[in-house]
């Protein structure tokens, strides 16, 4: 804002006060008392909840009270869309933004990263003077500064790939860049245990909380009491499909959501005690559709699809007082939206959100309001008036809000879907998708299809040509983890599973097989460098190497570390795509010096006396300098 305009609103917000026109706090405030605290945020998001997972939506198979409660206490939104899967609904809940803007077109070795020119909803809020925290998946980068405590986070605990190994004692949680070597009873309920400490530590500041669990997402992990009920239950309500249906799998899915809800109640709980309740919006909401074929009101497709069943999410959202109780909000919405609204309920000025108004003005002009660092245009809009009731139904925009993934696209107004192969449904007569009217209403499908063209010809084009390195070195960040998920196996190395997420490097057999990592070096310096291995008796022995550029190290395996595999024995039913774990221990190379820019960090073996050199999970690289 210019002198001349700030000017301008002083003395507009001068006559208005004259006028007493200026709300009551704000007139306070002019008098020398503080404007009231603005609300705390508690943001929880599902992973692989489907819509239907909920009590709240008519699912009698299980029973979600917790959750349930937003909705009674607040607001429930009928039709909110977010992505197919997992990495981009939380990037399009980062920015307020569609996900190919910021560079993500994938789920695991480093196409889940947000584009480091992008702002986040941390950023937004940490600027604003919140405490910031992440407690659970991440999925949106690992290494700094793509890592969540360079987004805007203050705080972070869990982990920042896709999916993880085993939730019992996890290994390898990261807070704040520290690699930890296992954690604490089963991880829903850890995260909730430190969000809960996250809660109690700013309790006295505004704070912005958000807790993206891991579950139901697979592996499918629940603990005992929560599964107890669902055995052997007799699930009286069905995928539309029930052939389709993997019924021990829904089971344990309907268990994991239970334990969410507990989860949730705790969260709830702690915001009464602590009387933050009145003044904390929370939110619930899932990151795409459920992960098997199980009740999901009938809808089409799955995780993974563009159609509804895809794409509608769960959304609640609470903030007593300023958000009716009970109402329920027909009016298309999507994860897009949530950066704009939540920091229009708080007060905060977002460049590239709608228009700014006149009390926003004048709160900004009187520097109670510090506007946020530009960022770059939404796609997402403020809810607010939704929300708050101040809209008019029939005023509110016919949007289009557009779902993708992997170069399949469809898109939703009010009334229709245009779906990925140019079918149109009437979503209000023919929810299923069972009946395609692009025939008989030609001039719809046709302005849906031509929108959906633009969408893509702006959206996708050099999506997938991804030459984005992985950032080593930063002084203020001095740790970086280069996992498995993130290198490439050459020769004879294969990697532990077919999902790269949370796999390991096995079956490194020859002298010429090597691991390699496409990194970029930060700052020249001194490099202590350790690998995470596992190696059996009769293996030990090997000789091995880590180069980038002409910088290289060498170290020999002398001890063995030969744990079992970790995970089958806590899963209710076998997995298909995710590695099991192990208690992989650090092997500590030395230190390397390595020179700026860019290269291949390279792990070879120099001698092999036994069958293998070892299994690998991570490189751990620490700047010492
Ligand atoms: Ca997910």
């Amino acid at each position: 804002m210019t002198c001349t305009t700030r000017r301008a609103f002083l003395k507009l917000a001068g006559l208005c006060a004259g006028a007493g026109w200026l709300p009551s706090w704000l007139r306070t405030a002019r008098a020398g008392t503080a404007p009231p605290r603005r609300p705390n945020i508690l943001i929880i998001l599902a992973d692989d909840q489907g819509w239907g997972d909920l009590s709240v939506h008519g699912n009698s198979n299980l029973s979600t009270p917790n959750i349930d409660s937003l909705a009674k206490a607040g607001a429930l939104l009928e039709r909110f869309f977010v992505c197919p899967v997992c990495s981009p609904t939380r990037a399009e809940f980062l920015t307020g933004r569609y996900h190919p803007r910021g560079g993500v077109h994938s789920t695991s070795t480093g196409g889940e990263r947000l584009n480091l020119d992008e702002k986040t909803i941390g950023d937004t809020f940490k600027a604003a003077g919140y405490a910031t925290g992440a407690f659970g998946k991440w999925h949106n980068g690992a290494q700094y500064p793509y890592h969540p405590n360079a987004r805007g986070f203050d705080e972070f605990y869990g982990f920042c790939s896709g999916h993880w190994g085993d939730y019992f004692d996890a290994l390898f949680l990261d807070h704040n860049g520290q690699l930890l070597p296992h954690g604490n009873g089963f991880l829903i309920d850890e995260l909730t245990d430190r969000a809960l400490g996250f809660i109690e530590a700013n309790k006295d500041r505004p704070f912005f909380c958000y807790v993206p669990y891991n579950t139901p997402h697979s592996p499918m992990q629940v603990p005992d009491r929560f599964y107890a009920k669902f055995a052997g239950l007799d699930l009286k309500m069905r995928n539309r499909n029930p052939a389709s249906e993997d019924i021990p799998f829904t089971r344990a899915a309907l268990a994991m959501c239970e334990n969410i809800d507990w989860n949730v109640g705790r969260l709830l709980a702690r915001l009464d005690e602590l009387k933050l309740a009145e003044n904390t919006i929370v939110i619930y909401f899932s990151d795409n559709g459920p992960n098997s074929w199980r009740w999901n009101g009938g809808m089409k497709g799955r995780k993974g699809s563009t159609d509804e069943g895809g794409v509608r999410a769960p959304f609640l959202i609470r903030w007593p007082g300023r958000i009716p109780a009970g109402a329920r909000i027909p009016q298309i919405a999507g994860a897009i939206d949530l950066l704009p609204t939540l920091a229009d309920l708080a007060g905060i000025p977002v460049a590239g959100s709608k228009p700014l108004d006149g009390i926003t003005l004048v709160r900004l002009s009187l520097g109670l309001l510090q506007p946020v660092a530009s960022s770059k245009p939404l796609d997402g809009i403020s809810l607010k008036p939704l929300l708050t009731g101040a809209a008019r139904p029939q005023s509110w925009p016919d949007r289009m809000i557009f779902s993708h993934w992997g170069g399949k696209v469809s898109v939703r107004t009010q009334a229709y879907r245009l779906d990925n192969a140019g079918q149109l449904f009437d979503m209000q007569a023919d929810p299923g998708q069972d009946r395609d009217l692009s025939k008989e209403q030609p001039e719809v499908a046709a302005r849906l299809s031509k929108a959906l063209a633009q969408w893509k010809a702006e959206m996708l084009p050099g999506l997938k040509n991804d030459d984005r390195p992985f950032p080593v070195g930063y002084p203020e960040f001095p740790i970086t983890q280069l996992p498995a998920r993130d290198g490439v196996p050459h020769g004879n190395v294969k990697r532990s599973a077919g999902a790269p997420n949370c796999s390991y490097f096995t079956n490194w057999t020859a002298p010429g097989d090597s691991i390699t990592w496409d990194v970029q070096v930060a700052t020249a310096g001194r490099y202590e460098a350790v690998i995470y291995y596992t190696c059996a008796k009769a293996d030990v022995g090997s000789r091995l190497e880590l180069s980038l550029g002409a910088s290289r190290i060498e170290a020999a395996v002398s001890e063995a570390n030969d744990p079992p595999l970790r995970g089958a024995e806590h899963d209710r039913v076998p997995r298909k795509g995710e590695s099991y774990v192990k208690d992989f221990k650090p092997l500590r190379l030395g230190v390397v010096e390595f020179k700026a820019g860019r290269g291949l960090l390279t792990l070879r073996a120099l001698a092999v006396p036994g069958k293998q050199v070892m299994d690998v999970r991570l490189v751990l690289l620490t700047l010492v300098q």
